[in-house]
């Protein structure tokens, strides 16, 4: 303590002295200033790391503001183009680090928090993940921010700022999964800027009545309730730019504050009832992911995010434009990201038809100019479709918007289909943006999926074999009447985040080698570490790292669980939302099946075996029954394992319970086997395979969404694949009833059922949902897959057992990942879709 109060006051009294790093001088003064400033202590009091994370975060965001400010107004002299990325979800995780490290800041504030005591990893830690969402989706939106503002894309996120995001999950003493609420913002938030100028009524509710406007009949919308969405930056830096870019996130708030005469008459409750009620709109994020809920208050949420965002863009667009409408798509574009912001369809049409005058054929030209739809996933619960009768009592005009386009619609398809008329009659039917609902007669949905396609200038999916299955099979009929709507954008993630920042330890010996860092902002230079793959000294020096990260991690597991884990052993992770088609249930199975491999094997054939550390994690949705299961057989199968003294030297298998940004950030390092084991043509793309090869983690999956193109980058011969290919699976699945299910996959169920990891009530209908076929059980194909899947394992251990081939893998890996950069997707997205090019300015 008393030599921090002395290094501060030396700092404070001299600046330079003594400090190695050439920028030191002016950092301590900085923090001790924003100590004073913003957390409200002296120089000489206690500070905890939390007081130096704040006065850390706010001397960075002067940065952040100063930047965003010029980048701002650089744009809007220059009249660029922009993005507008519509997203119910943004999974930003941390925002210290990244800020600091692409504001080039990292030696002097990690020089100045050393001579208080403090190195920048345990600060950094003081800091909440914004979990504000789900997984790979909101995950992908915080991505394409990263490379927009890396790239000088003129752009910006919009979306909604939830009070509670992704719920924390916890494990309770049974092993079973626990969700807690994630009270982020609670320490304040220094990551953002409100902006009380920027408002926006948004309304819902109530009825529409026709009424004549200068002879004209239209219909007004009369709600019943108003809202205020109120805007709040959230700033993003790009890298050896001057680039900021901005997320704006809107809050939710009355339009009456509080109602002062209820008070005086003493009806309490009802004072505040505005308030909650507009709270209550952005309270919580969905914690559902890739089925979506069907509530009222989720299509209130979209509505809310949309309404605001297009009345924002039109505002500014009004300011410089006027009414010259028809440059509207010129200067802006908006994505969709999924169907979650499709209402943004009608809303367009509503704003320029209702609000602004313009005639519906002018509207509808601008507006499905503007609008493009990416889709995220194959599975047909999935999309999204809106009961008419919830639109209608949430949205009467919209509902009514969207009859119209759909009458317009049905008129051109009829028009212009081929066929006879009962042949015409059954494709109208077939894509009517409206229609039945398939399991009650009684009920018409919106298609909300139908409604973006047909809104949108540009439809794209995630992969290349998602991309094919969305035009051959999801929007088929789409397709072959708008086969140039259609595109493929291959997912990517931030080189920065992912690898740079996250594996420093890798990015310094990347650097060295390829003589520059210049691979951070242009991936692509990473197959420069191809011809290194086979070179001993490089590969000792890469596996070196490897130990390095295995260590940190396994001190972790070590504070968590008490356990002492050999990093000799092999790291093999499965990280990502538990779903059955991403088959983590598998994986459960082949580790079972290792397990009792080593019970039967005799100490000298156990050492001679390849002993692995197995760690899956993820969030199973609050109403996933079947997921939740999956958690608890992960934990009943490791408590099993990790305790039995003939095998824990030898297999473990951990559950790491609250995966998020951050522990991704840990884990994904320290991989060397990494699974991606989806059954063919489910898995979109997957962008977490991206991340673990970047690192040099091998990948053991199936020939399913981008770990294809993955496996074409790194070389397919250097992959473990496995399993049924998409194009199988339907036949499969029409044949499963007559499955000869392997000997090993029996005996395994049976263990599992017969209370070999205790639970067996509960594990029944895991047991059930793949073991009995004949009733068309195993929609996953687990049953199928697992010989295969064992074999792919044996291949693995077999590999690994040779660390001179491992390494020479695991270098061909990282070499191969220049193309999963998400620069490479925005770069894509702004020729092939936005018409967008960057704008830099002056540093
Ligand atoms: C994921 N989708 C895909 N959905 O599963 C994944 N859904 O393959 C792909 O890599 C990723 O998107 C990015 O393209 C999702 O993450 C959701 O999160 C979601 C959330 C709410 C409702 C429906």
């Amino acid at each position: 303590r008393s030599v921090i109060v002395q290094n501060i006051a030396e700092a404070e009294r001299v600046g330079k002295k003594g400090k190695p790093v050439k920028d030191t001088a002016s950092a301590l003064p900085e923090l001790m200033s924003k100590v004073r400033s913003v957390v409200g202590k002296s120089a000489t009091s206690d500070l905890t790391a939390r007081d130096l994370y704040n006065a850390l975060a706010y001397s960075t965001r002067d940065g952040l503001i100063e930047r965003f400010n010029k980048t701002h107004e650089h744009w809007a002299a220059k009249d660029s183009k922009f993005v507008y990325y519509l997203s119910a979800e943004f999974l930003m995780g941390r925002t210290l680090t990244n800020a600091v490290y692409n504001l080039g800041m990292e030696g002097k504030y990690a020089e100045a928090l050393r001579s208080l005591g403090y190195d920048m990893e345990t600060i950094q830690e003081q800091e909440r993940d914004a979990s504000l969402g789900n997984g790979g989706l909101g995950r992908l939106a915080a991505c394409f921010l990263d490379s927009m503002a890396n790239i000088d894309l003129p752009g910006w996120g919009y979306g909604i700022r939830y009070k509670y995001g992704m719920f924390k999950q916890a494990l309770d003493k049974g092993g079973y999964q626990k969700e807690l609420p994630d009270i982020w913002l609670t320490d304040g938030n220094p990551w953002e800027v409100k902006r009380s100028e920027i408002k926006y009524e948004v309304c819902f509710g109530g009825r529409t009545e026709k009424k004549t406007v200068n002879g004209k009949e239209v219909s007004v919308w009369e709600p019943n309730q108003r809202v205020y969405a109120q805007a709040y930056d959230n700033p993003i830096p790009g890298f050896q730019t001057p680039t900021v870019g901005n997320l704006r996130l809107w809050d939710a708030l009355p339009v009456t504050e509080f109602d002062l005469a209820a008070f005086n008459a003493g009806d309490y409750d009802k004072s505040m009832l505005e308030k909650e009620k507009a709270e209550c709109i952005v309270a919580v994020l969905y914690p559902n992911d890739a089925t979506p809920e069907g509530k009222e208050l989720r299509l209130k949420q979209q509505y809310f995010f949309v309404a605001a965002s297009m009345q924002d863009v039109l505002t500014r667009f009004k300011a410089k434009h006027g009414s010259k409408w028809d440059l509207l798509p010129t200067k802006a574009v908006f994505q969709m990201n999924d169907t979650h912001p499709t209402i943004a369809v009608a809303e367009a049409m509503r704003l320029l038809v209702d609000v602004e005058g313009l005639p519906w054929e002018q509207a509808w030209s601008i507006s499905s100019k503007m609008l493009n739809y990416t889709n995220h996933t194959v599975m047909p619960e999935a999309l999204e479709k809106w009961p008419v009768k919830v639109m209608a009592k949430m949205l009467p005009r919209h509902m009514e918007i969207i009859e119209i386009i759909n009458e317009g619609w049905i008129q051109w398809l009829q028009s212009n289909l081929p066929g006879t008329a009962a042949e015409k009659a059954a494709k109208v039917a077939a894509m009517s943006i409206v229609h039945e609902n398939q399991w009650n007669k009684d009920e018409l949905l919106v298609n909300m999926a139908y409604l973006a396609v047909v809104g949108s200038a540009h439809v794209n999916g995630v992969a290349a074999i998602h991309s094919d299955i969305v035009k051959n099979e999801i929007f088929n009929d789409f397709y072959k009447i708008f086969p140039n709507k259609f595109q493929n954008k291959t997912n990517g993630v931030t080189p920065r985040r992912w690898l740079a920042w996250c594996n420093p330890e890798l990015a310094t010996l990347i650097t060295k080698t390829l003589g520059s860092d210049a691979w951070i902002n242009n991936a692509e230079l990473l197959s420069g570490l191809r011809k290194f793959a086979s070179d001993k000294n490089f590969q000792s020096q890469w596996r070196a790292v490897k130990q390095q990260r295995k260590a940190k991690l396994a001190a972790m597991i070590k504070s968590q669980t008490g356990d002492d884990i050999d990093i000799n052993n092999m790291f093999d992770i499965q990280v990502k939302r538990i779903h059955e088609y991403k088959r983590q249930y598998m994986n459960v199975l082949g580790i079972i099946w290792r397990y009792k491999q080593l019970k039967k094997m005799t100490p000298a054939e156990r050492k001679a075996s390849v002993p692995r550390v197995c760690m899956i994690g993820g969030k199973a949705a609050s109403a996933y029954d079947m997921a939740k299961r999956i958690i608890r057989l992960v934990t009943a199968v490791g408590a099993k394992i990790n305790n039995d003294p003939d095998t824990k030297d030898y297999l473990r298998l951990y559950f790491l319970p609250d995966y998020n940004v951050s522990l991704a950030e840990a884990l994904i390092p320290a991989a060397e086997l990494s699974q991606h084991i989806s059954t063919g043509g489910t898995e979109a793309s997957g962008t977490s395979n991206m991340k673990f090869q970047m690192n040099g983690c091998l990948i053991i999956g199936t020939w399913d969404g981008a770990n294809i193109e993955i496996a074409e980058e790194t070389g397919v011969e250097n992959v473990f694949v496995f399993g049924v290919r998409a194009e199988e699976i339907n036949q499969l699945r029409k044949e499963r009833a007559n499955y000869k299910t392997d000997p090993r996959f029996n005996e395994i169920m049976n263990d599992i059922a017969g209370g070999m990891f205790g639970d067996k009530e509960y594990f029944k209908p895991l047991v059930d949902s793949i073991s009995n076929m004949k009733v068309g059980n195993d929609w996953f194909l687990v049953a199928n897959d697992f010989a295969a899947y064992l074999d792919a394992q044996e291949e693995v251990d077999k590999v690994y057992k040779d660390p001179e081939e491992w390494t020479r893998r695991s270098i061909m890996y990282t070499a191969g990942s220049g193309k999963f950069s998400s620069d490479r997707t925005i770069r894509e997205y702004a020729e092939d879709i936005w018409d967008i090019k960057p704008e830099r300015p002056l540093a």
